[in-house]
């Protein structure tokens, strides 16, 4: 970084902070994880000084000679990876994805039918305060109050009565597996097209350690930084049939430039992902998250749905006496990155939650394993069970540190 450092010495400095932050602190943000330094490095690199509107043989700049090689072998690639007919590596992040399918497929005022954002559901799945929810008939799919599942003769019920064009099926927050053959059916049995946005799960689908939604859906969509590893960026997967649709959905329906360095980037975490070891290590995510879920419970924490078979858990803290947001600043204050979220059928506001959720892919990727995963658990119990004691707080934070650093994540060298 030695150009930045002379350049821009605030940056250069703030960056090096963040690098130290994310080495020494245990990151269970479920969302998040740590890219190889061969992913980082294509980031950075002179593709972000190329405009490409349109797709590989068709584009409206001329110069493409090596940005279609790029575009085309990361298509290669997510088709090969996923086994999927038709691949758009274009949008810019999951949102934008989400929002070319609607736009690819539905009128305002159409009805889409998806998980309630507090039960799990993202907000693009029809939350009032998202173009999702402003722009058409969202209706919600909640949550079993007994069990925390979903409920899926309940949701066969709602789409029989809503008519939705489309369902969606996918979360943000939902710790167990999905029946995509049980969406299917629904969506067949009431009309409606099957969207499954695998973001959370993606790189567990790459790695064989989750089923995939590809024979099922008639579209699937997916950001490429979580679970997956790759850069930050999203890519839509469907049908040949809907191909055109699709594309024209993205560009020039939604977007302008494709984000060619987020393109190549995404091309070399594909690669990465199509390995053994991507395979162990998806295995691994959801192995730690068992582990974690089970020292958890021997701790005294309720776990929605009583554990987890993906990389998060969701933890229900009323019995533990501490709103959501509390806790996460005491874990962030004792060096372990939490966020606060809320449960289904949360009697708390969205600002202080019940709830806490933990994943487990960007631990896994610095080579935490059961051991390790319960030293977690057990620096969550302590901090949980005593959360204004700022001075143990700070002692753990040392120790996570100093833990830390003989795991020294991918993509960082201190
Ligand atoms: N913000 C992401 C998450 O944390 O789940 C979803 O886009």
């Amino acid at each position: 970084m030695e150009a930045i450092k002379s350049t821009d010495s605030e940056i250069f400095e703030l960056i090096r902070r963040e690098e130290i932050r994310q080495c020494d602190k245990i990151r269970l943000i479920a969302s998040e994880n740590y890219v190889s330094t061969a992913v980082l490095q294509a980031t950075g690199t002179v593709l972000t000084n190329k405009y490409s509107e349109g797709y590989a043989g068709k584009r409206y700049y001329e110069g493409q000679q090596i940005i279609d090689k790029i575009e085309c072998l990361a298509i290669d690639r997510a088709q090969k990876l996923f086994g999927a007919e038709h691949v758009n590596v274009q949008p810019y992040s999951g949102s934008p994805a989400n929002v070319a399918v609607y736009l690819a497929f539905l009128k305002p005022g159409d009805t889409i039918l998806g998980m309630a954002l507090p039960h799990g559901g993202h907000l693009t799945h029809g939350a009032g305060v998202s173009i999702s929810g402003k722009y058409f008939n969202a209706v919600s799919y909640e949550l079993n109050r007994e069990t925390g599942l979903i409920d899926y003769e309940a949701i066969r019920e709602q789409a029989f009565s809503c008519r939705p064009k489309m369902i969606i099926a996918g979360h943000s927050a939902y710790p167990r597996l999905l029946d995509f053959e049980r969406f299917r059916a629904i969506a067949d049995e009431c009309g409606a097209l099957l969207l499954v946005d695998m973001a959370h799960f993606a790189g567990l689908v790459a790695g064989g350690a989750h089923p995939s939604p590809i024979p099922f859906a008639d579209v699937v969509t997916t950001t490429t930084h979580k679970s997956l590893r790759g850069p930050r960026g999203a890519m839509i997967l469907c049908k040949e049939q809907h191909a055109a649709a699709i594309d024209k959905a993205v560009f020039p329906g939604m977007q302008g430039g494709p984000h060619n360095h987020t393109t190549a980037a995404m091309a070399v975490a594909f690669k990465e992902a199509d390995s053994q070891e991507f395979r162990e290590y998806a295995h691994q995510v959801v192995e730690n998250g068992r582990t974690l879920a089970e020292i958890m419970k021997r701790k005294g924490f309720n776990l929605i749905t009583g554990g987890t078979d993906n990389h998060l858990l969701l933890v229900d803290l009323t019995s533990k006496g501490i709103g959501g947001k509390p806790a996460a600043r005491a874990l962030d204050q004792a060096g372990i990155v939490v966020n606060y979220n809320a449960i289904p059928f949360d009697p708390r506001k969205p600002g202080n939650p019940s709830g806490i959720r933990l994943g487990t892919a960007a631990v896994t990727s610095r080579g935490f394993k059961e051991k390790e995963m319960i030293r977690v658990g057990e620096w969550i119990d302590a901090v949980i069970s005593d959360p204004e004691n700022e001075g143990l707080h700070a002692e753990i934070a040392q120790d996570v540190a100093s833990y830390c650093r003989a795991y020294p994540p991918p993509g960082i060298t201190l």
